[in-house]
């Protein structure tokens, strides 16, 4: 049974990945960390420790301490939050990353990390992105998100960490809002649609991006670590994607279930670019290939049940 360290585990893929990782491996089995104390009732099902990830010692003292055998690491500043904050953004970014990596490494532990469609950048094919392509981003995210991928994969070839990845896209959740993100509208929007039943995009019309909804996200990342090792050609990181949309296609999927539900534009230049930069949308071939991607839902589903579960919840 895998002992597995989460770190940034309040975030957005965090407080649903840990709930998740404990049905399935035992609450004792799954340690929760974050930088902020745990204020969250459904964390106290297991262990949780505040942990910064810029503190090497500290991650190595609950790693050992738990003897786990698997790091999940979460934390990271998005996308625009690191344009923002640049030299902050690599910090965090990086000195976090490399700090998982090395307790990866001492306790020759599983290791996962999440990158994102952010690697690709301008000069990457648009559509249909290949797993293979050119990368060279023109955000701060990005650059440490390909430098992420790298790192992961020099660990995995240098010192044999078992190191696996997925370039998620804009991940939707009704648990947990993501902050700082450029895709973050798409989650604001289902929010907004039930509360007011109308929505001011700050990504313009015709931004086309790919997004997933999390149980299905939860799902890759679970497949992908219990997939055979043997398989995998590619490790840090799988292209993922479950649907492509612009701001239109959402706002027509919400009309669906919420009649008369209307969107307007306000664009945030320095967030429409990072989206420009992106791709439209990407291709998870390999990721079917080598170990069996699958998804479940596509936009009109995952519309009827976020509005089903925010109507509950608000
Ligand atoms: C962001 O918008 O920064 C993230 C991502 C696509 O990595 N959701």
């Amino acid at each position: 049974m895998k002992r597995i360290l989460i770190t940034g585990a309040l975030g957005q893929i965090g407080s649903e990945l840990t709930l998740r990782l404990r049905e399935i491996y035992g609450a004792d089995h799954v340690i929760a960390t974050d930088i902020k104390k745990n204020d969250s009732e459904a964390f106290h099902s297991g262990p949780f420790e505040t942990v910064d990830v810029t503190d090497l010692n500290k991650m190595m003292e609950m790693a050992k301490k738990y003897k786990v055998d698997t790091i999940m690491h979460l934390a990271a500043l998005l996308s625009a939050t690191a344009e923002a904050k640049p030299v902050f953004a690599w910090n965090l970014n990086m000195g976090g990353l490399m700090n998982a990596l090395e307790t990866a490494r001492e306790l020759k532990a599983q290791f996962f990390t999440p990158s994102s469609i952010g690697v690709f950048g301008p000069s990457t094919p648009k559509n249909n992105t290949p797993q293979d392509t050119i990368m060279r981003p023109t955000t701060m995210y990005g650059v440490n998100k390909v430098a992420g991928e790298l790192l992961a994969d020099y660990y995995y070839h240098k010192f044999g960490v078992d190191s696996r990845g997925l370039r998620f896209p804009g991940l939707i959740s009704h648990v947990t809002l993501p902050g700082g993100g450029t895709t973050d509208y798409a989650v604001e929007i289902y929010y907004e649609a039930v509360k007011n039943g109308k929505y001011t995009s700050y990504i313009n019309k015709g931004t086309f991006m790919d997004m997933m909804y999390m149980p299905d996200a939860l799902n890759a990342i679970i497949d992908l670590m219990e997939a055979d090792a043997p398989k995998l050609k590619h490790r840090n990181s799988f292209n993922v994607t479950a649907m492509s949309f612009a701001p239109e296609d959402i706002a027509a999927s919400i009309a669906k279930y919420i009649p008369g539900f209307e969107i307007n534009y306000k664009v945030d230049p320095a967030r429409q670019s990072i989206a420009e930069s992106w791709p439209d949308s990407i291709d998870a071939s390999a990721a079917r290939e080598e170990w069996g991607f699958k998804y479940e839902y596509d936009l009109d589903k995952m519309t009827q049940d976020m509005i089903e579960k925010l109507r509950y919840k608000l």
